[in-house]
């Protein structure tokens, strides 16, 4: 019924049984500007085969579900103005209709379990927003994680939303929150954020032993592991909340609302920072690709 088309590389490495690492791709249409973007989603790539996995970047191209992207579908994605951006609701319509999209957090991992890969890496997960209670903005991702079996490597949660909101939420669908090396649950450019993470783990592959080990319980749904940004690219939290707050303020007064308010805070954000939380974000993605390795390399090894 679908048109599922796998790259020539990931083809190969679902036949070898290699270890694969699922990439989305809103955040390539929607979360950055060229040309970064595709230095961004190349440079992923790279650090996931260097960490001796195959990376999947997922999109639907002209009604194709594609696993893995050549370099001329990656490049064609980074320059496409007013891509679709696709998360569960709309990901069947795209494919139905011969449509273009980007795979957001809750797409990509729908797609990912079609193709047989555990593991995703990227940089923060949608959640709730800031003023849900009026707005009720949840992301989808959150409940795409109490859904689809697929352990997801991110940066906490995008610090422009409601970070414990976007906690108690994961918390009532079962999602296991594992913070990666510390206890604090991190905040996408910062390290620490005003929450301790329910749970904590230190190496990948007890990480890929709990994936399993929901599997084995026949508990759907996948996990999120929390990976701080690295030391060096973090921007301290006393310095981004400002300008999340004015962020905010702006996609206010314009009244951006529904699917619009995520990218237009992260450009928002870009701006007011003259780039520096692009750099940040860059850097806590290649961070969550290299972990996203590991695990999928741990996972590999204890099945195959
Ligand atoms: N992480 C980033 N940049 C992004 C996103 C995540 O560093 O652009 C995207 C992801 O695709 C995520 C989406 O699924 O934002 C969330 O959008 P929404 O809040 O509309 O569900
Ligand atoms: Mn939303």
């Amino acid at each position: 019924m679908i048109d599922i088309r796998y790259s020539p590389e990931i083809e190969k490495a679902r036949a070898e049984k290699a270890p694969m690492v699922a990439l989305e791709s809103t955040i390539i249409t929607h979360g950055m500007p060229w040309p970064q973007n595709l230095e961004m989603a190349q440079g992923v790539e790279a650090v996931i085969r260097e960490g001796g996995a195959v990376p999947a970047t997922i999109a639907v191209i002209e009604g194709t579900l594609c696993i893995g992207l050549d370099e001329a579908q990656l490049e064609g994605l980074s320059k496409t103005r007013g891509a679709a951006k696709l998360s569960r609701a709309d990901m069947a319509v795209c494919l139905a209709t011969g449509g273009t999209g980007a795979t957001t957090v809750a797409a990509t991992m729908i797609g990912a379990a079609q193709a047989g890969i555990g593991v995703f890496a990227t940089g923060g997960i949608g959640g709730v927003h800031r003023g849900a209670e009026q707005s009720f903005d949840i992301s989808a991702d959150l409940q795409e994680l109490s859904r689809t079996n697929v352990t997801v490597v991110a940066a906490g949660a995008k610090a422009i939303l409601d970070l414990s909101k976007t906690l108690e939420v994961l918390e009532t669908f079962g999602v296991p929150v594992i913070a990666y090396g510390q206890d604090a649950f991190p905040a996408f450019w910062s390290r620490q954020s005003a929450h301790a993470a329910p749970l904590r783990m230190d190496d990948a592959e007890t990480i890929a032993r709990a994936h399993l080990a929901r599997a084995a319980l026949g508990l759907s749904g996948g996990q999120l592991v929390a990976n701080p940004i690295p030391e060096a690219a973090e921007i301290a939290r006393a310095e981004i909340e400002p300008v999340i707050a004015r962020a905010l303020a702006d996609a206010a007064a314009h009244g951006i609302a529904g699917k619009d308010v995520t990218p237009y805070l992260l450009q928002r954000i870009f701006e007011l920072t003259e780039g520096r939380s692009l750099t940040a974000n860059i850097a806590l993605v290649r961070n969550n690709a290299l972990l996203g390795a590991e695990i999928a390399c741990a996972l590999n090894k204890f099945t195959r």
